[in-house]
């Protein structure tokens, strides 16, 4: 049965949708679906900006739907979903050269595109081990030990705060993007405290991403989840603010290299292409 705009607004809520391809393959498939009853009118473009602004920060269905209204049709709705799945195995692909024999990896949240390309990695190298933070407050990093240890490779799990502990083992930090932006790479709350960790340990700190997340929007919102996601029990806290972004900007300096389906690029390069866009 098709899922309702309803179910899957819950579903990208609650992060049982999570990760900016992920999310935006969920609304590109209701809205294709969508298209094909009843053709790209104006309540196709009012559902594309309510499945936006679910979770604002992520800028790939923005693009997408950016590229809806410059061609309003079903063939473009498709081709927006191949480029995104053959986006991230160009990306595994190219991110096997940056990942040696023997490396040991620090990943952050689920990012789809990071954990693609480990899995290509570990296919084609042996000796590579993981070590992936559990990121409070959802614990999405379960999601990530569980399909590593799957598909058998050497993972551990640890806290958000263990990752200055750890860095002294770690070869290579991998994280996702959520957005490029000329300011610096957007992901998951704590990448940000990574790249300092890392840099400050000689660490260096690759981006996974496709050209879909370079961000030119003229301003971004960093989405702030509920307070209960951080302590459940609210009503006992008389007097304390809470506060629970989701995100993060990590500044370009931190950064060593974007790997992209066109190859792994500097952060120069990148928000060159960001300009030309
Ligand atoms: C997920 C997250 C991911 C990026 C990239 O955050 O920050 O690293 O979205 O994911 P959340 P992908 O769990 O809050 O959505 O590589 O799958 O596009």
């Amino acid at each position: 049965m098709k899922e309702s705009i309803e179910e899957i607004i819950e579903k990208i809520k609650n992060l049982e949708i999570q990760g900016a391809n992920e999310i935006a393959l969920a609304a590109l498939n209701f809205l294709k679906e969508y298209a094909k009853e009843n053709g790209i009118d104006k309540n196709f473009f009012k559902s594309a900006d309510v499945l936006e602004k679910v979770r604002p920060t992520a800028v790939v269905l923005h693009n997408c739907i950016e590229s809806i209204k410059q061609k309003p049709e079903i063939k473009t709705i498709n081709n927006l979903i191949s480029q995104i799945q053959t986006s991230t195995e160009k990306i595994a692909k190219n991110s096997v050269k940056i990942i040696k024999e023997g490396s040991t990896i620090l990943t952050h949240c689920h990012s789809g595109v990071a954990i693609a390309s480990i899995k290509e990695a570990c296919k084609n190298k042996t000796g590579i081990k993981v070590y992936a933070t559990e990121t409070e407050p959802k614990h999405q990093g379960i999601k990530t030990v569980k399909e590593l240890a799957e598909a058998g490779i050497d993972v551990t799990l640890i806290t958000d705060n263990a990752v200055g502990f750890f860095m002294p083992k770690i070869d290579l930090v991998l994280v996702g993007s959520d957005a490029m932006r000329k300011e610096g790479n957007i992901n998951k709350i704590g990448s940000y405290t990574i790249a300092l960790v890392a840099k400050s340990h000689n660490v260096p700190y690759y981006v996974v991403g496709s050209i879909l997340k370079l961000d030119n929007r003229k301003s971004f919102e960093i989405e702030e989840r509920p307070i209960y996601e951080v302590y459940s029990d609210v009503s006992k806290l008389k007097g304390v603010k809470i506060r629970n972004p989701a995100f993060d900007l990590t500044p370009w300096k931190y950064i060593k290299r974007v790997i992209t389906e066109y190859g792994i690029m500097t952060p120069r390069n990148l928000i060159k292409l960001l300009n030309k866009k």
